[in-house]
């Protein structure tokens, strides 16, 4: 047993010492002996922390006060949409705003249960483009784990410096203006807040609300639930669509294309994609196949720009 150990041990640490995969900064840590018994952090103190997020923070929402585009939902859409602009276009300032603390939608949540994705063609030009590898089955592709998508998606939306991701916020409402007609408004921004006060306007009154002024707003919040069709449901209650047809149930072969083709400014300045699109046009889901939620993110970037380059 012992030499056995020694064996396991004598591995590792040639694998450390020589190996080609730990190359770097990483290979200087392991390959000195002595490493762990002369290292310490840099010095700290508690107060640099909190002001090194903080004033980032608040400058961001200074910065994005007055924003070039709104994204609201970091789902698989609203993700592939802020992909799409933010790299089409460095010189538009994104906000994407996400109620919940871990962005992803459902691609991060029940997306999840059986590890893999599957996205119809032609959303496999999307993965391409995004660099994420797939097993190729003819109509569909995989992607071995439906994580492996959206932290890719995530990352590289995180990458790009003209969005910013605010989590664990809500819109709550939405900023109108009185259209030329004078009777189709036009929206012109949202009222967001932190998520936990947002949910506690029942209990705890007057809790002031933030702004952010864009001249378009893209809503991806998903069907209606919990959170979700946040936007179209209140384009009802003000008046500006009728009513919603109600998301119907699940044809994967109609439900995909659908949403795509149908990706749209519902009203001006108001562009509505992803699942948020069946409540009001009474489309039917797809379930667990999400090339939609992509296209439909880079369908609603293309619309985005048709209002930029006007
Ligand atoms: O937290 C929500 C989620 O991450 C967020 N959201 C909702 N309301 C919000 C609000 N303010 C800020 N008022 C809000 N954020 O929006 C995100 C929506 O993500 P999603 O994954 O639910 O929607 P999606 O359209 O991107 O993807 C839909 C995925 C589905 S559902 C489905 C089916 O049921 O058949 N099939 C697919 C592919």
């Amino acid at each position: 047993h012992h030499q056995q150990r020694e064996e396991v041990f004598i591995t590792k640490k040639t694998a450390a010492t020589d190996g080609p995969a730990v190359t770097g900064h990483l290979a200087d840590m392991l390959k000195n002996d002595n490493y762990w018994d002369t290292f310490s952090f840099a010095p700290i103190r508690e107060s640099i922390v909190s002001r090194a997020m903080t004033r980032r923070y608040f400058a961001d929402l200074d910065s994005y006060a007055e924003s070039d585009i709104v994204i609201v939902g970091a789902g698989s859409c609203g993700l592939s949409c802020a992909y799409t602009l933010g790299k089409l276009r460095p010189d538009l300032k994104i906000a994407i705003i996400e109620a919940g603390v871990a962005p992803g939608g459902g691609a991060w949540l029940g997306g999840q249960l059986f590890s893999a994705m599957v996205m119809r063609k032609p959303a496999d030009l999307f993965l391409s483009d995004l660099g994420v590898p797939f097993e190729d089955e003819g109509d569909y592709v995989v992607v071995k784990h439906a994580a492996l998508f959206t932290s890719t998606v995530l990352s590289k939306v995180l990458l790009l410096p003209n969005v910013k991701l605010f989590n664990a916020t809500a819109v709550e409402d939405l900023i109108t203006r009185k259209g030329d007609d004078g009777e189709k408004l036009r929206v012109a921004g949202v009222v967001t807040n932190w998520t936990l006060v947002s949910m506690h306007h029942d209990d705890q009154s007057c809790m002031d609300p933030n702004t952010i002024n864009a001249p378009l707003v893209i809503s991806t919040t998903g069907h209606d639930g919990p959170f979700g069709a946040f936007s179209v449901k209140r384009l009802v209650s003000m008046k500006q669509i009728e009513q919603l047809g109600g998301m119907r149930g699940l044809d994967m072969q109609s439900a995909e294309d659908a949403i795509v083709k149908n990706t749209r400014e519902i009203v001006p300045g108001l562009i509505v994609g992803g699942m948020e699109l069946s409540e009001v046009d009474g489309a039917n889901r797809m379930g667990p196949t999400f090339g939609a939620m992509a296209l439909s993110g880079v369908k609603a970037a293309e619309e985005a720009l048709k209002v930029f380059d006007l």
